[in-house]
């Protein structure tokens, strides 16, 4: 991971040329930085305005502003990008400030924001500020709360983040098409009060799905439900980044849904507790626990865990093809099918044919000939072998030995000797079969035939 240091040391960011605009309050454009990398950058410690411990965007970063007479001065810039899905596969999205999606925006409850968006796409745009209660004007709701920002113009939003707590931006402009080309970012307002809500890593990410054929660049824009890349922050596995956490932490972890499905969000070795929705946070008599988590389209969740267990935890969406990429959809079922030759003989006819999963799947055995720009469905390399994901999967890496705010990568885990499962290479036994035991459905059993009598004449 680059450090933020390094990065403005570096060719990473990019001014736009400031130039005026005369209205009341808003006196000149402030800079429109961009991001160049697709790793996750380090969390921005506010330079001025109240203190708080910033977010981790997955995959991302915290756009940085200018305090103008005590406002918070933000600009994002609406334009296409090139996003990297993960290595070896690049997609051509709409984004903000270089990237899809675009930069968290990171503010303090009662702070007045003032939000410059301008327009580089070649059609009209907005940015509607989801959760926020702000005035009707600023919603940014195209034909309903304000004309479309055309391409070329730069409009200004302006409101007090009144609550603290979990939000995202998108387009509130044709819609379909600007979201289905990744138009979106996330928001946190931190409380006031920095000792409520305290945790010691919170990490953001959207969910986001995007219908890219297999050796094309663009989305498809007009796809309803059938999307064949399920991603975090446009990213999919194995180009998410893992989740580093020290042993001990409180970790939040926020994700904002814009895709056109649900998504259950499943951690492994941990319970954690659903701490807020865009609605606000969830008072603490009202929580349960959880391993699970569904988050509903157009919503967002907070969650928070006690990072107790070492180790490299398995952290994804548990729609199971929302952990596979682009091959992996359309695939007809072979399992029981015999064809060994079959492939051989097609291949003299079609050369990359291949079966697929006669016994089973492993997938990631399937060193098959990919088209350009695509991704192999189930991937990712792991200390045992091919981890066999890919979409909406990454890992909660919890280690003992790590400096708070440190986010780097700490490589796998090595496990404690006789702490991994194993292979049985002891005597094998028959298989017998399970003792019957009393079925009420099957049982000659007097008994129980007099209860379920007693039980129909209720
Ligand atoms: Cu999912």
């Amino acid at each position: 991971m680059v450090s933020r240091r390094d990065f403005f040391m570096g060719a990473g960011i990019a001014a736009l040329g400031a130039s005026m605009v005369s209205r009341v309050g808003a006196t000149s454009l402030p800079e429109a930085q961009t991001m160049a990398l697709a790793g996750t950058q380090a969390p921005l410690f506010p330079p001025n305005g109240r203190p708080y411990q910033p977010v981790v965007t997955l995959n991302g970063w915290t756009l940085p502003w200018r305090m103008r007479n005590g406002v918070k001065e933000f600009h994002l810039v609406a334009e296409p990008v090139v996003r990297e899905i993960a290595p070896g596969m690049k997609a051509n999205l709409w984004g903000y400030n270089g990237q899809s999606p675009g930069p968290t925006i990171e503010v303090v409850e009662g702070d007045r924001v003032r939000l410059f968006v301008t327009n580089k796409l070649p059609e009209h745009t907005s940015i509607h500020w989801h959760g926020q209660h702000l005035p009707n004007g600023m919603d940014g709701v195209t034909g309903l709360t304000q004309p479309g920002i055309q391409p070329g113009k730069t409009f200004v939003y302006e409101f007090v983040a009144k609550r603290p707590g979990t939000f995202m931006y998108h387009p509130h402009a044709d819609e379909m098409v600007q979201m289905a080309m990744g138009m979106m970012g996330f928001w946190v307002t931190h409380p006031k009060n920095p000792a409520l809500h305290k945790v010691d890593r919170d990490f953001v990410f959207l969910l986001n799905a995007y219908d890219i054929d297999p050796g094309s660049f663009t989305p498809k824009v007009n796809t309803m439900l059938n999307f064949n890349l399920w991603t975090l922050n446009s990213r999919a596995f194995p180009g998410i980044d893992p989740i580093v956490c020290r042993q001990g932490d409180r970790v939040r972890i926020r994700f904002g849904n814009l895709t056109m499905t649900n998504h259950p969000i499943h951690l492994h070795g941990h319970d954690f507790e659903v701490t807020g929705t865009d609605g606000g946070w969830i008072p603490k008599s009202a929580r349960w626990p959880e391993v699970t988590t569904d988050v509903a389209v157009g919503q967002m969740r907070a969650i928070e865990f006690d990072a107790n267990n070492e180790g490299d935890w398995a952290f994804h969406c548990h729609k199971s093809h929302h952990t596979m990429n682009a091959m992996g959809h359309d695939v007809p079922t072979m399992i029981g099918v015999d064809h060994r030759g079959i492939a051989e003989k097609i291949n003299q006819l079609i050369p990359d044919y291949m079966t697929m999963g006669e016994r089973g799947g492993s997938m990631g055995d399937m060193k098959m000939p990919l088209p350009k720009n695509t991704l192999p469905m189930m991937t990712g390399q792991g200390p045992f072998g091919d981890i066999e994901m890919g979409g909406m999967f990454t890992t909660v890496k919890i280690r003992k030995e790590l400096a708070r705010n440190d986010y780097k990568d700490p490589g796998w885990y090595k496990h404690p000797e006789n702490s991994v499962a194993y292979e049985w290479t002891g005597p094998t036994v028959p298989t017998t079969r399970a003792p019957a035991t009393s079925s009420p459905s099957t049982t000659n059993d007097p008994v129980l035939k007099v209860r379920r009598g007693d039980h129909s004449h209720h």
